[in-house]
């Protein structure tokens, strides 16, 4: 459900970033896990702890949790979230929810891939330790600029993304082009995914 309608808007999200030239300058420097995590450990989706508080900007989800406990949700298999008023990502709230979402990203082939994220409200996305994409602030849905991404060799890279919803409608969405493709930007799929339960997080 809310893949398809999701599907049905980026064409035309994806032409207005086209058209006007928000490419991003190429973000090199990512370092993959090392070592690579065993795959006899790896479970499918991210790792999520959950703030609930009202926040404005995802700076503030880590000062947060400097002092509070947060809550661990079920594993997010894939960032397709587009749910108008509905539920927060595995949250189980509609509102007010900070969320630290942490694991590994598998890329399967070197080369530049282009990654791009609509969100509502605030999203800061790094992968293997370089910030991918950063609009931080409370926001309606909008998509990010086209990042292009350097991966010089394959594997899984850790990923850490904060993401907040404060209120009313909420958008979390990651989708990539993967290196010689053409046309229109996928969902990162549920295979790209992976935690270790229980792992002290990466960033
Ligand atoms: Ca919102």
């Amino acid at each position: 459900m809310r893949g398809a309608i999701a599907a049905a808007l980026l064409a035309a999200s994806l032409t207005f970033g086209a058209s006007a030239g928000m490419a991003a300058d190429l973000v090199s420097g990512l370092k993959s896990a090392a070592p690579q995590p065993p795959s006899a450990d790896l479970k499918p989706g991210l790792a999520v702890t959950y703030y609930f508080n009202e926040f404005n900007n995802t700076r503030e989800i880590p000062d947060w949790a400097k002092y509070r406990d947060g809550v661990r949700g079920e594993p997010i298999l894939i960032l397709d979230y587009f749910v108008g008023d509905g539920e927060v990502l595995t949250s189980g709230r509609n509102d007010h929810v900070g969320a630290d979402i942490r694991g590994y990203l598998n890329f399967p082939v070197a080369g530049t891939y282009t990654i791009a994220m609509r969100s509502n409200d605030g999203v800061d996305l790094k992968i293997g330790g370089v910030r991918v994409v950063h609009d931080p602030d409370v926001h309606s849905d909008r998509f990010s600029d086209l990042v292009p991404v350097e991966i010089t060799a394959p594997g899984w890279y850790p990923l850490r993304l904060f993401y907040f919803e404060k209120q009313v409608t909420s958008t979390v969405e990651l989708y990539w082009l993967k290196p010689g493709g053409t046309g229109q930007l996928d969902f990162v799929p549920e295979e790209a995914f992976a935690h270790i339960p229980g792992e002290v997080p990466q960033e």
